[in-house]
């Protein structure tokens, strides 16, 4: 990656293996309105013509290689869906706009090439995940965009779990390759991290894939905590013949995860979660949020006291992951799902793309130390036969891709969740004073007794939303609903009842900004917006901010 140009990480993932950003300026299509100049990353809806389109965009971009070879792109978010083609090939196809994506292609000639990505974000049975809903589906190449050079066998992921073993500190590390050679492949890694070194070998076969596992312990490396958030650099270089071919740079942490009881540990010391629900979502920048605002948001969330963000209801951009890991925010991390029906949930693509979102979620956000926590399918049909199929097989798949993180879903299904067996964490949505007027203390604690003796063993327990709708500026003595008086006083009773109890293990405010909504979407949405933000779409703080501080400040 040259020097001044936008990045996909914050740090550089590539000594030898050469990339590219091809974020920019593209031509972007639309049948019925013409050519327009888009920036990727961004979305359409940026464009004052195309501010409330909905369809097929068609981006295009000249690309040119000084060598030929094998050439890898990666994009990291389209939304919603993406054709891929390279030369008029179709090269790649994939459905989600919160995951990345890659497709390598084979012996590329030198010169001048076309890369043209159709997007689409309508809505139908095609899509089941990205559905109208209380938050906006924007359309376009909304994250980051890379063109790599790549040879036939290639560093596809390195994934570092580490464990405390003795007081020492200790790793898995696994590797995979990718080798699209027609010749099977023979070679050598060596992951370095300051002096410690690991080395392993690894065959592919032809046209696959294989992976390699060490386990070494790792001297002189301190721990990564949200006070002291260290990281290091993993440097995994692989070999053929004595020969460095490809490297990939990862940044770890070492810290344990761990659940005893119902208490959350955090290298062995109990943590509470001072948490906000963020989506990704501004009144300019649609879900293509830049990278000054990604660290704009953290330091706000910071300020007010918290200690941990969900990244409701999908995986986030990566560099806020990174920021995460920097500033030492913990994140409750979750796939992309909100309020499915059980018919939505029967959907016939339901199962392949909650399974695609799951495996490229984990698989690309592996290695951030700043996750604790993988959730699930947000307020959808928990309380059905059909829902309970879907939530085991979910988590099932995330204990086969990592197993060193707890897992949890938040329900709100009160009263008739049939899935509180399965999670490691009890997670409840709630949102009293604002849908009802119950007392917040007694219907937290008649829930959570429910909740409890339903899930069986003793598990930690989190509210993972509560809150209430103020509009950014409406003041009135009335202290009526949807001022920012009432948003401020509701915060202030509930978060006083819910951060003193001992039986919890974090709340989570819904929610950090005000955020766009489908239209479908608008009733009980003034503005079409969801107003529950403790600072609007341009992040001007509303009342509640600083009550909201007050309380996250105290200590827990
Ligand atoms: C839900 C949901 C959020 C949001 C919130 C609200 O519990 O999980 O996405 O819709 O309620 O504002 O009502």
């Amino acid at each position: 990656m040259h020097e001044g140009e936008e990045m996909d990480r914050l740090f550089d993932t590539n000594v030898i293996r050469e990339r590219k950003s091809l974020d920019g300026m593209w031509i972007l299509s639309i049948e019925e309105n013409g050519n327009f100049n888009a920036a990727v990353p961004g979305c359409w809806e940026q464009i004052p013509e195309l501010s409330k389109y909905r369809g097929v965009g068609i981006y295009t971009k000249k690309i040119t290689t000084s060598k030929s070879g094998n050439l890898r792109f990666v994009f990291k978010g389209i939304s919603h869906t993406a054709d891929v083609y390279f030369d008029e090939k179709k090269v790649a196809h994939h459905y989600n706009a919160y995951t990345p994506f890659s497709t390598v292609i084979k012996n590329a000639e030198e010169g001048e090439h076309e890369l043209k990505v159709v997007v689409d974000n309508t809505f139908g049975e095609h899509s089941s995940l990205h559905i109208p809903n209380d938050y906006y589906t924007y359309g376009g190449i909304i994250r980051p965009v890379i063109m790599e050079s790549v040879p036939d066998c290639f560093i596809e992921y390195v994934h570092f779990t580490p464990e405390l073993v003795k007081d020492k500190w200790c790793a898995e590390i696994e590797v995979k390759v990718s080798n699209v050679s027609d010749a099977d492949f023979s070679g050598k890694i060596v992951c370095t991290l300051n002096e410690n070194k690991v080395e392993m070998q690894i065959n592919a076969l032809a046209n696959s894939c294989a992976t390699s596992v060490a386990k070494a312990q790792f001297d002189n490396v301190s721990e990564w905590s949200t006070q002291t958030p260290t990281l290091y650099l993993l440097n995994t270089t692989l070999y053929e013949n004595d020969h460095a071919i490809d490297d990939l740079i990862e940044r770890v942490g070492f810290r344990t995860i761990k659940i005893e009881e119902d208490k959350v540990y955090l290298n062995n010391k109990k943590i509470f979660f001072k948490g906000f629900n963020r989506h990704e979502d501004h009144p300019t920048f649609g879900c293509a949020i830049p990278l000054q605002l990604m660290a704009y948001d953290i330091q706000l969330m910071i300020d007010a006291g918290a200690n941990a963000v969900r990244t409701s209801h999908y995986p986030n951009d990566e560099r806020f992951l990174d920021l995460c890991d920097e500033r030492g925010l913990l994140v409750w991390e979750e796939n992309h799902a909100r309020a499915l029906s059980e018919d939505d949930m029967k959907n016939v693509n339901f199962d392949r793309q909650c399974e695609d979102c799951i495996r490229e979620m984990i698989e690309n956000h592996y290695n951030h130390p700043s996750i604790i926590i993988w959730g699930i399918l947000n307020e959808c049909a928990s309380h059905t036969t059909v829902g309970r199929e879907k939530y085991a097989e979910q988590f099932e798949q995330i204990g086969e891709l990592d197993n060193s993180r707890p897992k949890s879903f938040a329900t709100c299904q009160h009263y008739t969740d049939i899935c509180l067996d399965l999670p490691d964490i009890l997670s409840v949505n709630v949102y009293p004073l604002w849908y009802n007027d119950d007392d917040p203390a007694q219907m937290l604690d008649k829930l959570k007794s429910w909740m409890d003796e339903t899930a069986g063993d003793k598990k930690p327990f989190i509210i993972t939303e509560f809150g209430a709708g103020g509009i950014y500026g409406y003041r009135s003595e009335t202290e009526v609903k949807w001022t920012e008086e009432r948003q401020k006083q509701i915060l202030d009773t509930v978060m006083e009842k819910y951060l003193n109890r001992d039986d919890l293990s974090g709340i989570f405010i819904w929610q950090f900004c005000d955020t766009r909504v489908n239209e479908e979407w608008s009733f009980n949405r003034p503005k079409t917006m969801n107003n529950k933000g403790i600072v609007d779409g341009y992040r001007r703080k509303k009342l509640a901010y600083e009550t909201v501080k007050s309380h996250f400040g105290m200590n827990k």
